[in-house]
């Protein structure tokens, strides 16, 4: 990107994404919102903003934790669920302290065993998810656990949620949504107009900013990112490899995978994980007879390896190909995360097979210790792309 390009996310918010967000929370709160923490994509923010609450992501991705954190849980831990227990445990997790009360779900053994550490400190509702979201009963059950929610907050936070508002809020969701895609979509063009960082960004504050607090943001950014084209601005050279990113959730100190990339040479065009598009993808049906029915059948299609069978990532992986038309797959499990690194063999088979495109697992954590390495593998597998 030519220097001088005004950068693509302006929310009024200084610092990194995190830092943003936490000023973000913090203004809703003193508009007199509750704080909802979760934990998850799973986690359905239409009934928490129907709630009239705000969400705050509390899975942290931050290294200085992870000590503290070893004081209790296993070092062979995903540093996801070590990070985010570290910060509670240290009492320095700013969008914990904002909560009042903190949602989670049964996904992986490690996230759902860490609840019961923290389930006495705040009020924490978890919601049992099924796992084989093919099966019949999938469906009625989630919907059961989404109406469960529903009571849980109704009671912990001292409040009525409508159908109506539940409505509104799945709306809203729809056009945030396909704006925030659309704009997202601009990394299919050659050369890209976009930088991770700013697709980053925008994935990250969407979580928490409401559909209303998000329109300025987004139509800014797309205006933006349309005068760049105009323009002729863009990111990289013209023939960069480009770079599909797949697997966990990346975010603070493990972007160093991300910055190794655009250090290598490459340019990622599309974040296929929860800190990117995973949480924007589908639609909810409106105007639903039972709109909690409409938001768990959405859930339930989020393609994470905690489900059985997890087919809906390959499709979504065949979908993400053939619009952003990477030249390379790279993908991204945190240590120990067992769902995800068993699935890496499916997904370099469907990579490599049908796609026929170079594909690197990376395996990290949040420390710098492997940062020589990976950059020796990123760019051994960036040097296998032919322009
Ligand atoms: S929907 S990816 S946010 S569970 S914590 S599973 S990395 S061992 S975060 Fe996730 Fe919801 Fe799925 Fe997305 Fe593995 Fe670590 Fe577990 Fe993790």
């Amino acid at each position: 990107m030519k220097s001088g390009v005004e950068p693509l996310v302006n929310d009024g918010f200084a610092g990194e994404p995190a830092k943003r967000c936490v000023g973000y929370v913090q203004s809703q709160r003193e508009k007199g919102k509750n704080v909802v923490g979760i934990y998850c994509t799973y986690g359905p923010l239409e009934v928490v903003r129907a709630a009239g609450a705000v969400p705050a992501v509390l899975c942290a991705f931050a290294d200085k934790t992870i000590a503290a954190a070893e004081e209790d849980l296993p070092a062979n831990l995903c540093p996801l669920i070590k990070s985010s227990y570290g910060f509670i445990k240290t009492d320095t997790c700013p969008f914990y302290s904002l909560a009042d009360v903190v949602i989670g779900e049964t996904t992986c053994d490690g996230k759902k065993k860490m609840f019961e550490l923290i389930a006495g400190i705040k009020p924490t509702h978890v919601m049992d998810l099924p796992q084989l979201p093919d099966q019949k009963e999938a469906l009625e059950n989630w919907t059961e656990m989404v109406k469960k929610l529903k009571g849980f907050l109704e009671t912990t936070l001292k409040t009525q949620i409508s159908d109506e508002a539940v409505e509104a809020e799945i709306q809203h969701s729809n056009v945030k949504n396909k704006l925030l895609n659309t704009i997202l979509d601009f990394a299919a063009l050659t050369p890209t107009p976009l930088t991770w960082q700013e697709m980053y960004d925008l994935t990250y504050l969407g979580q928490a900013a409401s559909t209303a607090d998000m329109m300025k943001v987004m139509e800014d950014a797309l205006a933006k990112v349309q005068k760049r084209v105009a323009d002729g601005v863009f990111h990289g050279q013209p023939d960069s490899p480009r770079v599909l990113v797949t697997g966990t959730p990346v975010g603070g100190d493990a972007t160093k995978v991300f910055k190794i990339i655009e250090e290598s040479g490459g340019v990622i065009v599309a974040l296929d994980l929860c800190t990117g598009l995973k949480p924007y993808a589908g639609h909810i049906e409106e105007g639903a007879a039972d709109p909690y029915r409409a938001i768990s059948k959405r859930y339930l299609e989020i393609p994470c390896a905690c489900m059985t069978p997890n087919d809906r990532r390959l499709s979504e992986l065949d979908r993400l190909i053939e619009k952003f038309k990477p030249d390379a797959v790279i993908d991204v499990v945190l240590h120990a995360c067992h769902g995800y690194s068993i699935e890496s063999t499916k997904v370099k088979k469907h990579i490599e097979g049908k796609h026929k495109l170079p594909y690197l697992k990376i395996e990290t954590d949040y420390s710098q210790s492997d940062v020589g390495q990976i950059r020796t593998r990123v760019a051994a597998t960036l040097e296998m792309v032919h322009k």
